[in-house]
């Protein structure tokens, strides 16, 4: 096979509104992206991938798009845009845009014209459906609450969105509207971006029929049945040959629920369709046992579970298709409290057991703004501190609407998962507002900025920012790493996560260590040729220390 230039990055996520504001208004712009291009280069990171920037009333912070040609005045103009691509290019580095095609916001002109009559040029861009004896045409719920329909008086008919009413899902049957989404993915290529990361794109192909779902048929329930539909692989082939096969770019689909033979045939080298697809099992572990309450619990994570959701993956795909790699997303609670601690005493040596556990695998890395600083989760104990609208809408619903769980107890299940613990501004130092901005940011800092902040770090030589700059060039330079073959170690064993690598007679061995006790495990580590990387400056063979985390060579 030959080697790709994006199996060699590692990827930055920047949530653009809460990265740095330049022009004192509390929101993140495009210039303030371009002000921090030295820290990522620093860091090492190769391709810096962008949250939505085009014009949006922001329903859903920017995944709702009103214009895609068009930048969010907010961040800035197609000008600064311009500006912005060529700098990131002239530090070394390249642009993923993020395309969100499944749906647009209701204020896009093509709903706008569409849902004013049945015959117009756009009436068949969406999915409408007329009244099923009076009601919505499938007990379809949303993933923001409500039914995935809405009733529209001037054509008589309902509307899918299987987000917010303000996210009317595309049709995609509709020759008219894969043409259209191709010129979009032309003019920004066009442009020079890199590629892009497509939002929840397997969920562009409805099954036939747009059957019931099972109750509670809650959106935890209705998304596997809308997953890679039927027409899928047809689409992405087309988008591959219309447009993706004309330039050198990179692409990851975002796909929950897709198995690793779905990815497979999305990722495959023959399969001409997509480069990576961001998986989705790990993230969606320690579910409620209730249905009803779908994603919303705070129990930690199984470290045996934990492996179960990513070992086959690296197994299923070698050879055959491509990874991504990642622990955390403006959409996922921050790892460090999720999967390890955020306890003072140990969040530095945890959070880059994580850094370790994760680059050491095979696939493309992505690193989510303030994970290189082991940032933690924000801890919210009340409602009116959330801005996301996921968590707030299911505050209502689930407690003061359905009476499922009592208030007290779903402020922890956000406090654990709520997305907006991974949007709070970035803290770049210790001064007002942590640098983020000069004045009140658009959402509250996390609390810990004078103590967690990107000069903090890069001005401490054992600091998080450094391990990760440290796995960067280890995979950049790292072939084992890249392409090694994956072996996963001692399955059932909960408090370590140790696989090895293989590649032409070489073997990498990683070994984490998921508590905070002393634990003695003995992976022949006391026989390798050298200790490649470590969270704590000594060795001490098959005894391993707190969150303790190794990676060691064997050649
Ligand atoms: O996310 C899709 C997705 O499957 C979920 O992570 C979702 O956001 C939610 O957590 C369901 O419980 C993508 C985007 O990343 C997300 O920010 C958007 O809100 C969503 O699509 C709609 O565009
Ligand atoms: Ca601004």
């Amino acid at each position: 096979m030959t080697h790709k230039w994006w199996q060699n990055a590692v990827i930055y996520q920047i949530y653009p509104q809460s990265f740095q504001d330049s022009n004192h208004d509390g929101i993140g712009d495009l210039h303030g992206i371009i002000k921090r291009l030295p820290y990522l280069q620093k860091l090492g990171v190769d391709v810096l991938w962008l949250n939505p920037i085009y014009d949006s009333p922001l329903k859903d912070n920017g995944y709702d798009i009103a214009d895609y040609e068009k930048i969010l005045p907010d961040y800035g103009s197609m000008t600064d845009f311009n500006e912005l691509l060529k700098a990131i290019h002239a530090h070394g580095m390249k642009l993923l845009m993020d395309l969100v095609v499944n749906h647009t916001s209701d204020q896009h002109r093509w709903f706008q014209e569409s849902k004013q009559s049945k015959d117009n040029q756009y009436a068949d861009y969406y999915i409408w459906r007329d009244p099923v004896d009076g009601h919505e045409p499938n007990n379809w719920g949303a993933a923001f609450g409500g039914s995935a329909w809405t009733y529209v008086e001037e054509r008589g008919q309902y509307y899918l969105h299987l987000f917010a009413p303000g996210q009317p899902d595309l049709n995609w049957e509709n020759p008219a509207v894969r043409e259209s989404v191709w010129e979009i993915m032309r003019f920004w290529l066009d442009k020079g971006v890199d590629g892009f990361r497509m939002d929840v794109i397997n969920l562009i192909s409805k099954p036939v029929g747009l059957p019931d779902a099972p109750e509670p048929a809650n959106y935890a329930i209705v998304e596997p049945l809308v997953a890679d539909g039927p027409k899928l692989n047809d689409y992405l082939k087309e988008m591959n040959e219309e447009v993706l096969s004309h330039y050198d770019v990179m692409t990851v689909g975002e796909m929950p629920s897709s198995k690793p033979e779905d990815a497979i045939a999305y990722t495959g080298l023959d399969s001409h369709e997509l480069n990576m697809v961001f998986q989705f099992e790990h993230v969606q572990l320690s579910a409620n046992p209730d249905p009803q309450l779908g994603k919303w619990d705070d129990t930690p994570v199984k470290v045996p579970e934990l492996k179960q959701a990513l070992s086959p993956w690296q197994t299923a795909l070698d050879g055959k298709g491509w990874n991504s790699l990642y622990w955390n997303n403006h959409d996922q609670p921050r790892a460090v409290s999720r999967f390890a601690t955020d306890n003072p005493k140990y969040r530095v040596l945890a959070a880059k057991m994580l850094g370790t556990t994760l680059h050491m695998m095979q696939g493309t890395p992505f690193v989510y703004e303030g994970e290189e600083l082991g940032m933690p989760n924000v801890h919210y104990t009340r409602l009116d501190q959330y801005e996301d609208l996921e968590s707030i809408n299911a505050y209502h619903e689930l407690v003061d609407e359905n009476h499922l769980v009592d208030g007290p107890t779903m402020l922890s299940y956000l406090s654990a998962r709520s997305r907006d613990n991974a949007r709070t501004p970035m803290p770049w130092d210790t001064s007002t507002n942590a640098g983020f901005s000069d004045v009140k940011p658009w959402f509250a800092l996390n609390p810990d900025y004078p103590e967690i902040n990107a000069a903090a770090a890069v001005n401490d030589q054992s600091s998080v920012f450094y391990h990760y700059q440290k796995l960067i060039q280890l995979r950049h330079d790292s072939d084992l790493i890249k392409f090694g073959t994956y072996e996963e170690l001692d399955p059932k064993y909960a408090q370590v996560f140790a696989y090895r690598r293989h590649y032409q007679g070489k073997t990498l061995l990683v070994i984490s260590n998921f508590t905070d006790q002393n634990v003695v495990r003995d992976y022949d580590q006391d026989h390798a040729s050298k200790l490649l990387l470590s969270n704590y400056p000594d060795d001490e063979g098959t005894v391993l220390r707190p969150y303790e985390s190794k990676v060691y060579v064997f050649d």
